[in-house]
């Protein structure tokens, strides 16, 4: 797309640092405004714009739209599932305003289209929970997944009432290398490979039976790309779609990291996040992403544990 400035809020946390490349790749440097919290642009964000923003600075981010004449979104910033839980006000300010705002400023200033994820947080107890379809009981309680549901909700209206070009997807626990997640339940999935090959030892804080719907970040990058790339009126639903890669718990993944490093070793010591995971699927059911606009995922867990164990060892050499 000739004239595409991109603006990404939360350019440096575990999806946007990624997506950030790829756009800056596709686009070039110049068309996409990376934001974050950080005073200055460090490492990858040197190569192009990039701007401190707090999620909740309406006047700052209306600034920036109008400044380089936005024409895409990508609202990366939020307060994940366990850090909400801590400070449930603050989860629900930051989620909450932070996405009416990017919703409003979009509508009222030519922003042609809009992304914003939502989580398999949005689903909750009462969700049927192996192969979680796309319609379903949503009774999310955590502040994380009332705020992903909420949030949904709003997408869905400022497209139907607004005509705003909103897309979304529901990710599930994601697994990288080049940035790792922070505040999330599914985050052991991430932090068991620096402990593997650093200790060959480590303390989950979920029991070892516990299943979650998993994506690698590849993956995830290529859903999200594919979804906004997509022509509109092939993306039908528009709260969010499910989205799902493969399912494993933490057992299982350990035996997954035994097949390259023998004498790695877990040992279980949930808390508080157990509670979280309980209430959330177990695998999730897809099929309308790969109807509407092909969506199909490239790893599996052995692939993508071979991967992680690749760049994250030689990350740490
Ligand atoms: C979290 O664990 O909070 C996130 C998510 C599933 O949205 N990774």
């Amino acid at each position: 797309m000739s004239g595409t400035k991109i603006l990404i809020i939360g350019a440096g946390g575990q999806v946007g640092t990624e997506l950030t490349l790829q756009l800056r790749e596709r686009h070039g440097n110049d068309s996409v405004i990376a934001t974050d919290l950080k005073d200055k642009a460090e490492g990858i964000f040197e190569a192009g714009p990039y701007h401190k923003l707090d999620a909740l600075d309406k006047q700052g981010l209306l600034d920036l739209v109008k400044k380089y004449g936005v024409t895409q979104i990508y609202h990366l910033a939020a307060l994940l599932s366990a850090t909400a839980e801590k400070n449930p006000m603050f989860g629900w300010e930051l989620n909450m305003e932070s996405l009416l705002n990017v919703l409003n400023i979009a509508k009222d200033n030519g922003v042609k289209q809009v992304y914003w994820p939502s989580s398999i947080a949005a689903f909750g107890p009462n969700t049927p929970r192996i192969d979680t379809p796309q319609y379903c009981v949503m009774d999310p309680n955590t502040v994380y997944g009332i705020s992903k549901l909420a949030g949904e909700l709003w997408c869905d209206y400022y497209f139907k009432k607004y005509h705003l070009d909103v897309r979304s997807l529901r990710y599930p626990g994601l697994i990288s290398w080049k940035t790792e997640p922070g505040g999330g339940t599914t985050d052991y999935a991430v932090h068991i490979f620096y402990e593997a090959i650093k200790n060959k030892k480590y303390e989950c804080f979920l029991s070892a039976n516990t299943g979650l719907p998993m994506l690698y970040m590849p993956d995830a990058i290529k859903a999200t790309l594919d979804l906004m790339d997509a022509p509109a009126e092939k993306v039908k639903i528009r709260t969010s779609y499910n989205l799902a890669g493969f399912t494993f718990t933490p057992a299982e993944l350990a035996i997954e990291i035994q097949k390259h490093i023998p004498d790695f070793s877990i040992s279980y010591q949930p808390d508080f996040r157990q509670a979280i995971a309980d209430s959330w699927p177990a695998s999730i059911d897809d099929t309308q992403a790969r109807l509407d606009w092909g969506w199909k995922n490239d790893y599996n867990t052995a692939a993508m544990v071979e991967d992680m164990l690749l760049n994250i060892g030689n990350k740490l050499k």
